[in-house]
């Protein structure tokens, strides 16, 4: 997967490097590069900003520097190796919410250009002018307000990372893991049996895999409806067998 991200921050990316993304990227699995979007001003004060037409706080990104970036990273034709045009990125706190579902869906992409906005976001035109040639998605982390969209990119992108095909040595991680099946995932233990008088559940030493199985159910189940009941109430009710009611 090609990945291309623009911001005025490139080092807020330097985490890229590390553990499992920067493994990706060293293996080839992601390509990844960050570009400044600075380098397309053409004044001496490199300006990306300007006060919002019908007034209010804070300052807009203007258009200009980002039309020539999109153009640069995104060029109407398809390229001669065959590629499709990006899936464009920009996170925002009124975007979409981004999901597990959608982490799959990106995951797909062959690739991704994400557009970090600061300030109070980018001149909508931008986003107009780039959705007739290109996919475009505002997206949302959560219902809480960032300085940027660095951040929110770093996260989309570990989510989309772990899922491309040969990042995670163990693919039954994957299927195991918290909202894999609308639920969140039970508690795990390791080693001592007993830790400062906290002792691991008997079933889970007990062997039997089916008791462990249904245990798990249970607590997924349990900690769900007392964490995220939104949760509970979004899953099809075919989902649920006899001793789930009971649970
Ligand atoms: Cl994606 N961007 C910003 N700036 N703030 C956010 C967000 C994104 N998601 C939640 N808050």
């Amino acid at each position: 997967m090609r990945v291309d991200i623009v911001s005025i921050f490139p080092e807020y990316f330097a985490p890229l490097d590390l553990s499992l993304i920067g493994k990706a990227r060293a293996g080839g699995v992601l390509r990844l590069a960050v570009h400044d979007l600075r380098t397309w001003t053409h004044d001496v004060h490199r300006t990306v900003d300007d006060t919002p037409y019908g007034g209010g706080p804070g300052m807009v990104m203007r258009p200009e520097p980002w039309g020539e970036a999109l153009d640069a990273l995104a060029p109407g034709e398809l390229s001669p190796d065959g590629h499709t045009l990006p899936r464009l990125l920009v996170p925002s706190p009124a975007g979409i919410p981004f999901t597990q579902a959608m982490a799959h869906e990106l995951a797909a992409e062959s690739h991704l250009l994400f557009a970090c906005g600061r300030y109070e976001g980018i001149d909508q035109r931008v986003l107009d002018h780039a959705a007739t040639r290109m996919r475009v998605t505002e997206v949302s982390l959560g219902d809480y307000v960032l300085f940027g969209g660095e951040v929110a990119v770093l996260v989309i992108l570990e989510a989309v990372t772990r899922l491309l095909p040969g990042v995670l040595g163990n693919a039954g991680s994957l299927d195991e893991e918290s909202h894999a099946h609308g639920l969140l995932e039970a508690p795990m233990y390791t080693k001592p049996a007993n830790w400062r008088g906290h002792e691991v559940p008997e079933v889970l030493r007990s062997g039997d895999h089916g008791r462990i199985a249904r245990w798990r159910r249970d607590e997924a189940l349990l900690r769900t409806a007392a964490r995220r009941p939104d949760m509970i109430a979004a899953l099809p009710p075919e989902s649920l067998d006899k001793r789930d009611r009971a649970a």
